[in-house]
């Protein structure tokens, strides 16, 4: 998102003046007669100067006002997920009017989330205050359902959907914010969805969402529980996509949080892909430190190493076996696409040179790979420049 977010945050901003508060400056929509138009996005406010006109039943004050107008009949939430500040949120009628919601704690953190029946044509003040007279950035999120519809089945952490590795359809559509993604700020990373990944096996697991839509600018997190450590997080795979690609080592059995985000709140379909490859066994070292193998990609096998500091070999790409390094330092081989070599005895060199089925050797295919695909992304992204 670093290239668009410039783009669509400036031009969200201009369409709803949300810079106009200007630094230590009495905020704009610090009155609730002037409240700040709140959309169904992810954007920021500022209570920075706020003094206080209002009060709710849940508490707070120094509050700045926003306003949603109601465009359906159904249940509209709003959350202040990435605010910088320890936030009360309350919806009322009118000012001065009646209390229909107030929430302290129910966002992320410390931060609010109210939920409440909206109706076309109806207007709602919204009252984000602070606790103990905390004010400062503010990140709010709006997000109603029509009655009908419903909220993603995994829009929360707590019900998240179990998987392995595969591939994985849902949307974001509906769904509220209940998490952050320390990747990114937090206007950049809106409404989210939840998976509960578990490693099939102990390796290397890569976690994508780029089968979705190519528009569809996401960030990705993996988190070790709910409102727990974030393990890995990524905005754009890379410098031609707007989806996010994560490779972590997972241990067989355990599960991982994984967290889909729509940048600035919007929402689309989902394609989440899961691929864990088994790392392959660490080899034997005996008698002065034979060194354990690497197993890369579906289950390289480790090498042995005996006696005197034999290597333990690389295994990479289709369990390429590692190699044997026995008595005096033996090198330990690296298998290198279907298949390593042994080297015994008295210092043999490493043997890096694919045994079988090799075709054209992985040096040579490698660069073709990356080229062919950096070529479909920048066509891809002159295609969608020109819409
Ligand atoms: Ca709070
Ligand atoms: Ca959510
Ligand atoms: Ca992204």
């Amino acid at each position: 998102m670093s290239r668009t977010i410039g783009r669509n945050f400036l031009g969200l901003s201009a369409l709803l003046g949300l810079f106009a508060v200007a630094a230590a400056a009495q905020p704009t929509n610090d009155l609730c007669t002037n409240p700040q138009p709140q959309v169904e996005l992810t954007f920021v406010g500022d209570s920075t100067g706020a003094n206080n006109d209002g009060a709710a039943s849940c508490g707070g004050t120094n509050d700045v006002w926003f306003v949603y107008n109601g465009t359906v009949t159904g249940t509209l939430a709003v959350d202040t997920c990435g605010s910088s500040f320890d936030t009360v949120l309350a919806a009322f009628t009118a000012c001065g009017g009646t209390e229909l919601a107030c929430d302290d704690n129910s966002g992320c953190g410390s931060t609010s989330l109210v939920t409440f029946a909206v109706t076309p044509n109806t207007s709602y003040l919204l009252r984000v205050a602070g606790v103990g007279g905390a004010t400062g950035p503010i990140v709010i999120t709006a997000s109603v359902v029509p009655d009908g519809s419903s909220r993603p089945a995994n829009d929360n952490c707590a019900s998240a959907t179990e998987v392995g590795d595969g591939s994985f359809s849902s949307n974001t559509a509906f769904s509220t914010t209940d998490g952050v993604a320390p990747c990114v700020t937090s206007v950049a990373s809106g409404k989210d969805i939840w998976w509960k990944f578990t490693a099939p096996a102990t390796g290397t697991a890569t976690i994508d969402t780029l089968a979705s839509d190519p528009n569809f600018d996401t960030v990705l997190s993996v988190l070790d529980a709910c409102d727990g450590n974030t393990l890995k997080c990524n905005d754009d795979a890379d410098s031609t996509t707007l989806a996010s690609r994560v490779t972590l080592n997972v241990t067989q059995g355990t599960s991982y949080l994984i967290r889909v985000a729509g940048s600035l709140g919007l929402t689309n379909a989902v394609t989440l892909t899961i691929q864990t490859n088994a790392g392959g066994g660490g080899g034997n070292g005996n008698t002065n430190g034979g060194g354990g193998g690497n197993g890369n990609t579906n289950g390289g096998g480790g090498g042995n190493g005996n006696t005197n500091g034999g290597g333990g070999g690389n295994g990479n790409t289709n369990g390429g076996g590692g190699g044997n390094g026995n008595t005096n330092g033996g090198g330990g081989g690296n298998g290198n696409t279907n298949g390593g070599g042994n080297d015994n005895t008295n210092g043999g060199i490493a043997d890096d040179i694919p045994q079988c089925n090799c075709g054209p050797g992985a040096a040579t295919m490698m660069p073709l790979t990356i080229l062919s695909l950096a070529a479909l992304k920048l066509g891809r992204r002159r295609n969608r420049s020109v819409r």
